[in-house]
């Protein structure tokens, strides 16, 4: 028989982890016939708690589930690792900015990226989940130099199924109904979303909703979603995260047939977003890539938008590159 698929999970104990293991585990991410083992790593304080989820996870006496590591050792947590999931990171502390964070946050993932770089598969496919996300996984690049960096990616897909979300009640069908929709830029509320190339039963979605709408509801209700959530369940969002997560990496390792998704990748330029900088596009995946989609038209108030959401993403590659880390 084959051998498991290495993936790596990083804050593991927390609310993400609770949904995101229990799902890997069961085959949704990379398919209900390939193994899979567990390697987690989370923060010494929280290694007890991370043994209580291995411990559920082998009471659900999952067929595909061969091993569950539980460390808080980067070198042993990504060892031969095929998929590097980040989604621990130091939470924003009261009074603390997101330059703060986003301080807080590149030391972490500098030393995650090159525990990657010196342990992991050399095709390594990461995805950042852990806020400041775009930033995050710059600086694992950064100092993860043998990983190709393509390989490298942050998570914008809760942006895009959100705006699925919100563009399928709109127009009364369901999310499934709904293809091509887009987030721009950085996962923060300067994000772009964008359906002026979306089909809603293979309609253009821009005949179905007015212009009012999506400027004065869809776009601020996607964006400021998080702190929605926040407010109404006294926690931020961790299943439907953890969905699109699994969601991301699915479709990045099994395809996008002919629609597309959103994830922040590296940018070679493309709709002017500066080289180098990790940011959301459209992408079309397939045999375990994925491609920018090329040639959409924009308008320009997406372009301002796009550069104002590029415009924050090197303000915070320069805060970090201030840590001299970059
Ligand atoms: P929790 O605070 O419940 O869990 C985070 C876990 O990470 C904790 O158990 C903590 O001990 C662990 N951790 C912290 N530093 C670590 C390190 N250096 N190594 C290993 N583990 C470490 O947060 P949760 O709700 O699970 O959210 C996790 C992250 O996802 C946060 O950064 C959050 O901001 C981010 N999110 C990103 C989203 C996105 O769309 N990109 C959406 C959801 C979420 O807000």
């Amino acid at each position: 028989t084959d051998s498991p698929v290495r993936i790596t999970v990083t804050g593991g104990a927390g609310a993400i982890g609770y949904s995101l293991l229990f799902r890997i585990a069961s085959g949704e991410m990379l398919g209900s016939d390939v193994p899979v083992q567990l390697r987690v790593l989370e923060v010494p304080q929280a290694l007890d708690k991370l043994k209580g989820v291995a411990m559920e996870l082998a009471d659900c006496a999952y067929p595909l589930l061969e091993g569950v590591v539980t460390t808080a050792d980067p070198a042993e947590a990504f060892d031969g690792a095929q998929h590097a999931l980040l989604v621990g990171s130091k939470p924003r502390g009261q009074g603390e900015t997101r330059g703060d964070l986003l301080k807080a946050n590149a030391a972490i993932f500098a030393g995650q990226g090159r525990a990657l770089a010196a342990h992991a598969s050399a095709d390594v496919r990461v995805t950042v989940t852990g806020n400041p996300a775009n930033t995050n996984a710059l600086t694992v690049s950064a100092v993860g130099e043998s990983i190709d960096p393509r390989h490298i990616t942050a998570l914008t897909r809760l942006d895009h199924d959100r705006a699925v979300a919100q563009l399928a009640a709109r127009a009364g069908v369901t999310a499934g109904e709904v293809r091509r929709m887009i987030i721009w830029g950085n996962h923060s509320d300067t994000q772009v979303p964008d359906l002026s190339h979306a089909l809603v039963s293979g309609r253009p979605a821009a005949e179905l909703v007015d212009a009012d709408w999506i400027r004065d509801t869809f776009q601020p209700t996607v964006a400021s979603r998080g702190a929605s959530i926040i407010a109404a369940r006294g926690a931020s969002s961790a299943a439907s995260a953890a969905n699109a997560t699994l969601s991301h990496v699915r479709d990045w390792m099994r395809g996008t047939g002919d629609d597309w998704v959103s994830m922040a990748v590296v940018s070679d330029g493309s709709y002017d977003v500066p080289a180098g900088l990790v940011s959301s596009f459209p992408v079309r995946c397939s045999n375990g890539e994925w491609e920018i989609v090329q040639g959409l038209e924009l308008d320009d108030a997406t372009r301002e938008a796009i550069r104002a959401s590029a415009d924050e993403l090197v303000a915070e590659r320069a805060a970090v590159q201030e840590l001299g880390l970059l």
